[in-house]
Protein backbone atom coordinates (compact mmCIF):
# COMPACT_ATOMS: atom_id res chain seq x y z
CA UNK A 1 0.00 0.00 0.00
CA UNK A 2 1.51 3.30 -0.66
CA UNK A 3 1.64 6.00 1.86
CA UNK A 4 0.15 9.48 1.16
CA UNK A 5 2.76 11.59 1.57
CA UNK A 6 0.71 14.41 2.47
CA UNK A 7 -1.08 12.07 5.36
CA UNK A 8 2.88 11.70 6.72
CA UNK A 9 4.19 14.86 7.07
CA UNK A 10 1.19 15.89 9.11
CA UNK A 11 1.22 12.97 11.06
CA UNK A 12 4.98 13.28 11.48
CA UNK A 13 4.05 16.77 13.14
CA UNK A 14 1.95 15.52 15.41
CA UNK A 15 4.44 13.34 16.63
CA UNK A 16 7.33 15.81 16.46
CA UNK A 17 5.16 18.42 18.25
CA UNK A 18 2.52 16.56 20.62
CA UNK A 19 4.19 12.99 21.17
CA UNK A 20 1.47 10.92 19.01
CA UNK A 21 -0.54 11.06 16.54
CA UNK A 22 -3.98 9.06 16.06
CA UNK A 23 -4.50 6.49 12.69
CA UNK A 24 -8.35 6.30 12.09
CA UNK A 25 -9.46 3.39 10.94
CA UNK A 26 -6.50 1.82 10.94
CA UNK A 27 -7.59 -1.45 10.46
CA UNK A 28 -10.08 -2.74 7.75
CA UNK A 29 -12.96 -4.76 8.74
CA UNK A 30 -11.13 -7.90 7.62
CA UNK A 31 -8.28 -7.31 9.47
CA UNK A 32 -10.01 -5.79 12.71
CA UNK A 33 -12.45 -9.06 12.34
CA UNK A 34 -9.52 -11.40 11.79
CA UNK A 35 -7.40 -10.24 14.87
CA UNK A 36 -10.56 -10.45 17.23
CA UNK A 37 -11.49 -13.99 16.10
CA UNK A 38 -7.26 -14.28 16.71
CA UNK A 39 -7.36 -12.89 20.10
CA UNK A 40 -10.39 -15.57 21.45
CA UNK A 41 -8.12 -17.88 21.02
CA UNK A 42 -4.99 -16.55 22.51
CA UNK A 43 -6.56 -14.47 26.17
CA UNK A 44 -7.06 -16.01 29.06
CA UNK A 45 -3.93 -17.46 29.39
CA UNK A 46 -1.92 -14.41 31.00
CA UNK A 47 -3.02 -12.55 34.12
CA UNK A 48 -0.58 -9.57 34.52
CA UNK A 49 0.89 -9.84 37.69
CA UNK A 50 1.80 -6.64 39.46
CA UNK A 51 0.38 -3.06 39.54
CA UNK A 52 2.13 -1.62 35.80
CA UNK A 53 0.80 -5.03 34.16
CA UNK A 54 -2.46 -4.52 35.64
CA UNK A 55 -3.95 -6.87 38.23
CA UNK A 56 -7.14 -6.76 36.87
CA UNK A 57 -5.35 -6.95 32.83
CA UNK A 58 -4.85 -9.32 30.60
CA UNK A 59 -1.65 -9.47 28.54
CA UNK A 60 -0.53 -11.86 25.44
CA UNK A 61 3.07 -11.60 24.95
CA UNK A 62 4.66 -12.51 21.52
CA UNK A 63 1.41 -11.79 19.40
CA UNK A 64 3.57 -11.50 16.22
CA UNK A 65 4.18 -15.27 16.43
CA UNK A 66 0.70 -16.33 16.81
CA UNK A 67 -0.91 -15.39 13.89
CA UNK A 68 -0.82 -14.54 10.70
CA UNK A 69 -3.10 -11.04 10.82
CA UNK A 70 -0.65 -9.74 13.67
CA UNK A 71 2.40 -10.22 10.83
CA UNK A 72 0.09 -8.54 8.47
CA UNK A 73 -0.17 -5.67 10.80
CA UNK A 74 3.21 -5.36 12.32
CA UNK A 75 4.39 -4.31 8.56
CA UNK A 76 2.05 -2.15 7.66
CA UNK A 77 3.29 0.04 5.47
CA UNK A 78 1.96 3.81 6.97
CA UNK A 79 3.89 2.07 10.21
CA UNK A 80 7.08 1.30 8.41
CA UNK A 81 7.27 5.22 7.13
CA UNK A 82 7.07 6.55 10.36
CA UNK A 83 9.68 4.07 11.61
CA UNK A 84 11.44 5.17 8.88
CA UNK A 85 11.45 8.71 9.88
CA UNK A 86 11.82 8.41 13.93
CA UNK A 87 14.29 5.13 13.89
CA UNK A 88 17.71 4.38 11.91
CA UNK A 89 17.55 1.33 8.63
CA UNK A 90 16.72 -2.12 10.08
CA UNK A 91 14.93 -0.90 12.97
CA UNK A 92 13.60 -4.04 15.23
CA UNK A 93 9.82 -4.85 16.53
CA UNK A 94 11.06 -4.59 20.09
CA UNK A 95 7.55 -5.80 21.90
CA UNK A 96 4.14 -6.89 20.55
CA UNK A 97 1.50 -7.93 23.28
CA UNK A 98 -2.16 -7.35 23.72
CA UNK A 99 -3.47 -5.76 26.48
CA UNK A 100 -7.14 -6.33 27.71
CA UNK A 101 -8.33 -4.12 30.49
CA UNK A 102 -11.14 -5.45 32.47
CA UNK A 103 -14.14 -4.21 34.47
CA UNK A 104 -12.63 -2.73 38.01
CA UNK A 105 -8.61 -2.20 36.59
CA UNK A 106 -7.66 0.95 38.18
CA UNK A 107 -5.13 2.99 36.10
CA UNK A 108 -1.66 2.12 35.00
CA UNK A 109 0.88 4.36 36.68
CA UNK A 110 2.24 6.72 34.28
CA UNK A 111 5.47 5.64 31.96
CA UNK A 112 7.67 6.02 28.89
CA UNK A 113 7.98 3.40 26.83
CA UNK A 114 11.92 3.69 26.31
CA UNK A 115 12.66 4.63 30.00
CA UNK A 116 15.02 1.80 30.32
CA UNK A 117 17.91 3.24 27.98
CA UNK A 118 19.56 5.17 30.32
CA UNK A 119 20.31 8.37 28.07
CA UNK A 120 19.78 11.83 29.16
CA UNK A 121 16.57 13.55 27.93
CA UNK A 122 15.49 15.48 25.96
CA UNK A 123 16.91 13.14 23.40
CA UNK A 124 15.10 11.78 20.33
CA UNK A 125 12.90 8.51 21.22
CA UNK A 126 14.79 5.29 21.06
CA UNK A 127 11.37 3.31 20.18
CA UNK A 128 8.34 4.60 18.58
CA UNK A 129 4.91 2.56 19.96
CA UNK A 130 1.52 2.16 18.68
CA UNK A 131 -1.83 0.81 20.24
CA UNK A 132 -4.44 -0.68 18.24
CA UNK A 133 -8.12 -0.66 19.71
CA UNK A 134 -9.55 -3.41 19.00
CA UNK A 135 -12.75 -2.36 21.20
CA UNK A 136 -13.41 0.92 21.24
CA UNK A 137 -11.55 3.43 23.35
CA UNK A 138 -13.38 6.12 26.09
CA UNK A 139 -12.49 7.46 28.92
CA UNK A 140 -15.19 5.24 31.19
CA UNK A 141 -13.17 1.78 29.69
CA UNK A 142 -9.60 2.62 30.14
CA UNK A 143 -8.55 4.74 26.78
CA UNK A 144 -5.28 4.99 26.79
CA UNK A 145 -4.03 8.31 28.68
CA UNK A 146 -1.14 10.60 27.08
CA UNK A 147 0.21 13.34 28.19
CA UNK A 148 0.60 15.86 25.09
CA UNK A 149 4.18 17.13 24.64
CA UNK A 150 5.65 15.04 27.25
CA UNK A 151 8.40 13.47 24.71
CA UNK A 152 9.50 16.94 25.01
CA UNK A 153 10.33 17.04 28.85
CA UNK A 154 13.93 17.30 29.80
CA UNK A 155 15.32 15.24 32.87
CA UNK A 156 14.72 17.81 35.77
CA UNK A 157 11.33 18.11 34.30
CA UNK A 158 10.93 14.73 34.00
CA UNK A 159 12.76 14.12 37.58
CA UNK A 160 10.18 16.68 39.33
CA UNK A 161 6.93 15.76 37.50
CA UNK A 162 7.60 12.06 37.00
CA UNK A 163 9.69 11.07 40.36
CA UNK A 164 11.85 8.01 39.90
CA UNK A 165 10.16 5.84 37.33
CA UNK A 166 8.75 2.62 37.30
CA UNK A 167 8.32 0.69 40.60
CA UNK A 168 7.38 3.78 42.93
CA UNK A 169 4.04 4.77 43.02
CA UNK A 170 3.35 8.42 44.73
CA UNK A 171 -0.31 8.95 44.25
CA UNK A 172 -0.05 12.60 44.83
CA UNK A 173 2.44 12.70 41.61
CA UNK A 174 -0.21 10.31 39.75
CA UNK A 175 -2.77 12.71 40.79
CA UNK A 176 -1.17 15.51 38.99
CA UNK A 177 0.23 13.37 35.75
CA UNK A 178 -3.31 12.81 35.22
CA UNK A 179 -4.70 16.76 35.01
CA UNK A 180 -2.42 17.00 32.56
CA UNK A 181 -3.40 13.90 30.90
CA UNK A 182 -5.81 13.38 27.77
CA UNK A 183 -7.35 10.33 27.10
CA UNK A 184 -7.10 8.96 23.14
CA UNK A 185 -10.84 8.36 22.51
CA UNK A 186 -11.01 6.56 19.54
CA UNK A 187 -12.62 4.03 17.49
CA UNK A 188 -12.66 0.13 17.14
CA UNK A 189 -9.23 -0.50 14.62
CA UNK A 190 -8.29 2.95 15.32
CA UNK A 191 -4.38 3.27 16.15
CA UNK A 192 -2.78 5.84 18.33
CA UNK A 193 1.37 5.94 17.06
CA UNK A 194 3.91 8.23 19.76
CA UNK A 195 7.25 8.40 20.75
CA UNK A 196 8.73 6.01 23.15
CA UNK A 197 9.22 9.39 25.05
CA UNK A 198 5.81 10.17 25.54
CA UNK A 199 4.40 9.60 29.18
CA UNK A 200 1.56 7.79 28.84
CA UNK A 201 -0.99 4.97 30.90
CA UNK A 202 -3.83 2.78 30.60
CA UNK A 203 -6.55 4.28 32.02
CA UNK A 204 -8.77 3.01 34.85
CA UNK A 205 -11.61 0.75 33.78
CA UNK A 206 -14.85 2.14 35.01
CA UNK A 207 -17.15 0.54 32.24
CA UNK A 208 -18.95 -2.92 32.50
CA UNK A 209 -16.95 -4.60 29.31
CA UNK A 210 -12.78 -5.29 28.88
CA UNK A 211 -10.73 -2.48 26.88
CA UNK A 212 -8.80 -4.96 24.50
CA UNK A 213 -5.57 -3.62 22.50
CA UNK A 214 -2.85 -4.85 21.26
CA UNK A 215 0.46 -3.08 21.06
CA UNK A 216 3.32 -3.36 18.63
CA UNK A 217 6.31 -1.20 19.56
CA UNK A 218 9.91 -0.40 17.37
CA UNK A 219 13.03 -0.14 18.22
CA UNK A 220 16.41 1.70 17.41
CA UNK A 221 18.65 -1.04 15.15
CA UNK A 222 21.65 -1.03 18.27
CA UNK A 223 19.41 -0.68 21.42
CA UNK A 224 18.62 -4.32 22.93
CA UNK A 225 14.90 -5.30 22.45
CA UNK A 226 12.39 -6.10 25.34
CA UNK A 227 11.35 -9.40 23.85
CA UNK A 228 13.26 -11.82 22.93
CA UNK A 229 11.70 -12.77 19.57
CA UNK A 230 14.40 -15.72 19.01
CA UNK A 231 13.90 -17.90 22.04
CA UNK A 232 10.35 -17.00 21.91
CA UNK A 233 9.14 -18.11 18.11
CA UNK A 234 10.87 -21.37 16.90
CA UNK A 235 12.82 -20.78 12.80
CA UNK A 236 10.39 -22.92 11.73
CA UNK A 237 7.56 -20.58 11.83
CA UNK A 238 9.73 -17.78 11.65
CA UNK A 239 10.77 -19.21 8.09
CA UNK A 240 6.96 -18.99 7.17
CA UNK A 241 6.93 -15.58 8.08
CA UNK A 242 7.57 -12.13 4.99
CA UNK A 243 10.96 -11.07 4.78
CA UNK A 244 10.32 -7.67 6.25
CA UNK A 245 8.78 -9.39 9.64
CA UNK A 246 11.73 -11.73 9.87
CA UNK A 247 14.29 -8.61 9.44
CA UNK A 248 11.86 -7.11 11.94
CA UNK A 249 12.51 -9.98 14.24
CA UNK A 250 16.27 -9.36 14.32
CA UNK A 251 17.27 -11.53 11.31
CA UNK A 252 18.97 -8.75 9.39
CA UNK A 253 22.13 -6.97 9.89
CA UNK A 254 22.43 -3.70 11.65
CA UNK A 255 26.03 -2.76 9.51
CA UNK A 256 28.89 -3.58 9.93
CA UNK A 257 28.00 -6.19 11.90
CA UNK A 258 25.44 -6.05 14.73
CA UNK A 259 23.31 -9.42 14.29
CA UNK A 260 25.73 -11.43 12.74
CA UNK A 261 25.77 -14.95 13.32
CA UNK A 262 29.16 -16.68 14.09
CA UNK A 263 30.26 -14.29 10.91
CA UNK A 264 27.39 -15.19 8.59
CA UNK A 265 24.02 -13.22 8.03
CA UNK A 266 21.31 -14.55 10.77
CA UNK A 267 18.77 -15.27 8.05
CA UNK A 268 21.26 -18.21 7.60
CA UNK A 269 19.27 -19.60 10.95
CA UNK A 270 16.04 -19.89 8.87
CA UNK A 271 17.27 -22.51 6.11
CA UNK A 272 16.28 -25.82 6.10
CA UNK A 273 18.44 -28.26 7.95
CA UNK A 274 20.63 -25.54 9.67
CA UNK A 275 23.30 -26.67 12.34
CA UNK A 276 24.05 -24.12 14.58
CA UNK A 277 28.23 -23.11 15.04
CA UNK A 278 27.84 -24.54 18.33
CA UNK A 279 26.75 -27.58 19.01
CA UNK A 280 28.13 -28.50 21.94
O1 LIG B 1 -3.16 -0.31 27.56
C1 LIG B 1 -2.85 0.86 27.36
O2 LIG B 1 -3.63 1.70 26.97
C2 LIG B 1 -1.42 1.30 27.63
C3 LIG B 1 -0.54 0.17 28.06
C4 LIG B 1 0.88 0.58 28.25
O3 LIG B 1 1.25 1.71 28.10
C5 LIG B 1 1.86 -0.44 28.66
O4 LIG B 1 1.48 -1.51 29.13
O5 LIG B 1 3.08 -0.13 28.57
Amino acid sequence: MAVDKEWLAAAIREINTRGYTEIAGFLSPRILAEVESALAKQLGTFQGRNNFEGTRTERVYTLVGRDKVFQEVVEDARVMALCEEFLAPNFLLTASQAISISPGETPQPFHTDDSFYPLPRPRPMVSLSTIVAVDAFTLANGGTQVIPASHLWDEEKLQGEYGTGFGELDQDLESRLAEKAVTVEMAAGSCVVFAGTLLHRGGANNSDQARCAFSNQYCQPWARTQENFFLAIPPEKVRQMSPRVQELLGYSIHPPFMGQLSASHPKKALEPGYVPPVMR
